[in-house]
C-alpha cells in the first residue's frame, strides 16, 4: 500500500535527450547562447502558433515576465488582485511600487470574485490583476465590463493556463495582457521561463527594451530595465518539450478521469474540475476538503498521505494578504476575505503528471476514501 518511491505533486515533462543533443549541436555550431538567438526566435514563433496569439514575448521566468509586463503598461497606484495566489503575483506588484488591493475570491472557481471588485476601486486604481487559478478562468467578461467602465487595464496571471481555451477562444484573448509560466513544474517547460501575450502590438518594442537593460542600440540606453531574456539552451528544451505537450495532456486527461471517478462521491471532497466551455490546461488537479462533512481536515489528509509516501501541496498557503509587509493594508484584513480564508485551509493539490500510473491514482483515492 505504501508507495516504494515518493510520489510528488508533479514531475517535469522531459524531452527526448537525443533530440536535445541534436539541437544543442546547432547551438554549439552557431556559438550563439542568448540575446535573441535563432532557437529563441524559433520557439517564439512555434509558441505563437500553439497558443494562437499574435503578440508574444519570451522571458527567463514567469515572474519577471509579469513584473516587466506591469511596468510596460505604466501602471500607477493601486491594483486590485487576489490574495489566493503564488507569492510571485503580488511580488511583481511590489517591485513596481504598486499597492495590491486584495479582493475576495469566488468560492466556486477560487478566482477573483468579480462582484466584489467595484467597491474596491478608488481614484488611485489603475488595473485589475486576476489569476486564472489552477487553470480556472477568471470571470473575464464581468471583469472586462468593470475595467471598461472605470478605464482600468486588465492583466491576467495565466501561469497555470498554457493552452487553455475559454468560450472557444485562447485564454490570452481576454484582458490586455496574460502571463504564462514555463517553470519545470508546468505543463510546458523551458526549465525556467515565461511569456507575455498582449493585445497592443506596439508594446513589443518596450518589452524588448525592458528585458534587455533598456538598451536601444550600441549608442543609447533609453529606460531602466532588467536582464530577463530566455536563453538558447532554455529555448532548445522548450522546442523539444512542446512536441510532447499534446500527449501529456491526453495522459493527464485520463488521470483526471480516474481521480474524478474515484473521488466524486466521497462526502466533503469537492473536485475543482474545469468549468463548462473551457478547455482545461491540465496543470493541476485540486480538491477541496470540507472538514465538517469529511470528518478530517485538509492538513490531516496532507499529513496522512505523507505516510503513504504521497506528497501533495497546499497551493496556495499562506494567503498573500498575510505577508507581514501588507499588515497595514485595510484590504488585507481577514474579515474582508472570508472565502479566501476558507479556501486556504481546504485546498489540496494532488499528484498530477503524465507518468503517474493510473493504479497509483486509484491507491491515492482509496487512502482518501478509507481513512475516514
Ligand atoms: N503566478 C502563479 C499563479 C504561479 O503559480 C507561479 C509559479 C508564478 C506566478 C511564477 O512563475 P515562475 O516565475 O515560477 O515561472 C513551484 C514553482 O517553482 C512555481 O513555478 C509555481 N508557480 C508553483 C505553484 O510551484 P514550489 O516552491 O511549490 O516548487 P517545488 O520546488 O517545491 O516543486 C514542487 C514539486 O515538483 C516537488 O515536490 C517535486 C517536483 N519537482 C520540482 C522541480 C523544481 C520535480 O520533480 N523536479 C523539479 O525540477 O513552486
Amino acid at each position: 500500500m505504501i508507495h516504494k518511491d515518493p510520489i510528488y505533486i508533479t514531475r517535469p515533462l522531459l524531452p527526448n535527450l537525443q533530440n536535445v543533443y541534436k539541437r544543442l549541436d546547432e547551438v554549439w555550431e552557431s556559438k550563439w547562447l542568448t540575446n535573441n538567438g535563432p532557437q529563441h526566435n524559433f520557439l517564439e514563433s512555434e509558441l505563437k502558433q500553439y497558443l494562437q496569439v499574435e503578440n508574444l514575448s519570451l522571458f527567463n521566468n514567469g515572474t519577471s515576465a509579469l513584473l516587466l509586463g506591469l511596468r510596460a503598461l505604466n501602471l500607477t497606484g493601486e491594483v486590485i488582485t487576489t490574495p489566493f495566489t503564488f507569492p510571485a503575483t503580488v511580488q511583481a506588484l511590489d517591485w513596481n511600487n504598486l499597492t495590491p488591493v486584495f479582493c475576495d475570491i469566488d468560492p466556486t472557481t477560487l478566482t477573483l470574485d468579480a462582484a466584489k471588485i467595484e467597491p474596491l476601486i478608488t481614484e488611485k486604481t489603475s488595473a485589475i490583476l486576476g489569476v486564472h487559478t489552477f487553470g480556472n478562468p477568471c470571470n473575464v467578461e464581468q471583469i472586462q465590463l468593470i475595467a471598461n467602465k472605470y478605464k482600468l487595464k486588465v492583466i491576467y496571471d495565466g501561469a497555470h493556463t498554457f493552452g487553455t481555451n475559454y468560450n472557444n477562444k485562447p485564454i490570452s484573448e481576454y484582458g490586455d495582457m496574460t502571463m504564462f509560466s514555463f517553470h519545470a513544474t508546468k505543463l510546458f517547460n523551458t526549465v525556467e521561463g515565461g511569456a507575455l501575450s498582449f493585445n497592443d502590438g506596439s508594446l513589443v518594442e518596450r518589452l524588448n527594451l525592458l528585458k534587455n537593460f533598456g538598451i536601444a542600440n550600441s549608442e543609447e540606453v533609453v529606460l531602466s530595465g532588467l536582464n530577463a531574456k530566455l536563453n538558447e539552451i532554455q529555448s532548445v528544451i522548450g522546442l523539444e518539450v512542446l512536441k510532447l505537450v499534446d500527449t501529456e495532456r491526453q495522459k493527464r486527461h485520463e488521470i483526471k478521469r480516474v481521480y474524478e471517478q474515484n473521488l466524486s462521491d466521497i462526502p466533503g471532497i469537492k473536485v475543482l474540475t474545469r468549468l463548462q466551455g473551457e478547455s482545461s490546461s491540465y496543470q493541476y488537479f485540486v480538491i477541496q476538503i470540507d472538514e465538517e462533512k469529511y470528518g478530517k481536515s485538509r492538513d490531516w489528509l496532507y499529513e496522512k498521505l505523507k505516510e503513504y509516501n504521497v506528497f501533495t501541496r497546499k497551493y496556495f498557503y499562506p494567503l498573500c494578504s498575510e505577508f507581514e509587509w501588507y499588515d497595514h493594508l485595510e484590504s488585507a484584513r481577514k474579515e474582508n476575505l472570508p472565502e479566501a480564508q476558507k479556501a486556504v485551509t481546504q485546498v489540496l493539490a494532488m499528484p498530477y503528471y503524465g507518468e503517474l500510473q493510473l493504479e497509483s491514482v486509484e491507491k491515492i483515492c482509496k487512502v482518501i476514501r478509507d481513512c475516514v
